[in-house]
């Protein structure tokens, strides 16, 4: 089924082209915080299986040692609504000596779509068609990777729904670490290297890259990426507001924002019953005596559902229900939200971080359509006062896209996600280099 644009009436916006069209877009340039971008490239082929990992067939399993030593594993599937979906994530760093898993699942929870105007929004995950708009890649777009084919769920061409549309691939990172050592002649660095795994899904004029970063230092960052083209259907700015495009003042493009859901089911140490922490610094002015200000982090623990907002000195962790690090540290990955613009014009886009309990049903933040009748459509709605046994992670990154003239032709890509960052996932960092393994906690000097 093609995308469907009935619901914007006489003005579809969503236009149907078919999938040999080459789509071109725009798109305001501002790399979400957590996002690295590196040039390098390095072969990323599947591995022979560990047995540990073994649980989907070959066809369905990345697997990577990155060059740091680190190796990530996963499976993956394609849904017919969310698109690329990655499963039985783990994280082993060199001296682990087996996988850590991280999470059960990853995957987009919804791109929602509101024009400034008022006239339409759109869920593209859920009523766009975006996971069959999944577009096939040459090799120079996934440089030293693999290409995997996928087979689409409901594909509009029922009689080729096989795309080659999955790159798993390498990208050097620059600097993992540098360290001057004892003696002027000896400096300790390393460049990092990320396993990068990612789809291409066209939705009308827009083309949206999801991609999914493993670092080798344990940090995974996901973004996406809205490239394409502008909407041509959309340069009438009803509103009168919007950015002229082209020569002169006539044809204005009208706003419009993206807000990104991703949906997490953590499963640190291969169990689903992670504990949520906030944690919140304030910071007050020097006291009589003191030189400096006072910084005081208190943490809360989150026994029940949350409705979370990012703000300066304000972090949250998913905390392991059984492992700790080889230091006696329990297990933990920190959610660092990315750059956004929350939008206030939904209930579900009010905020920036949800936690719900575990439902099966609860699979999209918005227009979630595998409930029962009178189970509510939204994340927003979901965070109910129910203890959090299995907490799944909603995060919610929005983009206000004023077009602008750079924005054609193509669009250039515009980044927006978060990242995962493991704390006391390891005793040390895993890419300490051997001479290093003993310098932990307040070690002193050799002489
Ligand atoms: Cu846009």
């Amino acid at each position: 089924m093609r995308a469907n644009s009935s619901t914007s009436g006489s003005r579809p916006r969503r236009k149907v082209r078919a999938r040999t069209t080459a789509a071109v877009g725009v798109s305001l340039a501002a790399l979400a915080a957590g996002a690295t971008t590196g040039t390098g490239t390095a072969t990323a082929q599947p591995r022979d299986a560990a047995p540990a990992a073994a649980d989907c067939s070959a066809a369905y399993r990345i697997e990577k040692k990155l060059s740091g030593g680190t190796t990530w594993r996963m499976c993956w599937r394609y849904d017919g609504k969310a698109g690329l979906v990655l499963e039985k994530i783990s994280y082993q760093p060199k001296g682990e000596t087996k996988p850590i898993r991280v999470l059960n699942s990853a995957r987009l929870g919804q791109i929602h779509v509101p024009y400034d105007d008022g006239s339409v929004e759109y869920d593209d995950l859920t009523g766009f068609g975006f996971a069959q708009g999944l577009m096939p890649l040459k090799a120079t777009e996934c440089p030293g990777g693999t290409i995997k084919s996928v087979k689409v769920p409901e594909a509009w061409d029922p009689q080729n729904p096989n795309v080659k549309g999955l790159c798993t691939t390498t990208r050097a990172r620059g600097h993992a670490y540098r360290m001057q050592g004892d003696t002027a002649n000896k400096v300790y660095a390393a460049q990092g290297q990320d396993l990068l795994v990612y789809t291409v899904n066209q939705v009308g004029w827009y083309e949206y890259m999801t991609e999914w970063r493993f670092q080798d230092d344990g940090t995974v960052t996901m973004n996406v990426g809205a490239t394409g083209s502008l909407s041509y259907d959309d340069y009438d700015a009803g509103d009168g507001r919007g950015w002229p495009i082209g020569k002169g003042d006539r044809a204005k493009a009208t706003s419009h924002s993206h807000n990104v859901f991703w949906r997490l089911d953590f499963a640190l140490d291969g169990s689903t019953k992670n504990r949520v922490e906030q944690y919140d610094s304030t910071v007050s002015a020097p006291a009589s005596g003191d030189r400096a200000p006072r910084t005081r982090t208190s943490v809360t623990k989150v026994t029940k559902e949350l409705t979370g907002d990012a703000k300066a000195y304000r972090w949250w962790r998913m905390v392991s229900a059984t492992g700790k690090n080889k230091d006696g540290h329990a297990r933990s990955y920190e959610i660092v939200p990315g750059v956004t613009t929350k939008y206030p014009g939904r209930s579900y886009t009010k905020h920036d971080l949800y936690v719900t309990e575990y439902d099966k049903c609860e699979k999209f933040a918005t227009h979630n359509p595998g409930c029962g009748n009178g189970h509510p459509k939204s994340v927003d709605k979901w965070v109910g006062g129910q203890a959090l046994k299995h907490p799944i992670t909603w995060m919610n990154v929005g983009f206000h896209h004023i077009a602008r003239d750079e924005d054609q032709q193509p669009m250039p890509v515009h980044w927006q996600g978060f990242s995962i960052v493991p704390r006391d996932v390891t005793a040390m960092n895993p890419l300490t280099p051997s001479e290093l393994a003993w310098q932990n906690g307040h070690w002193q000097p050799r002489s």
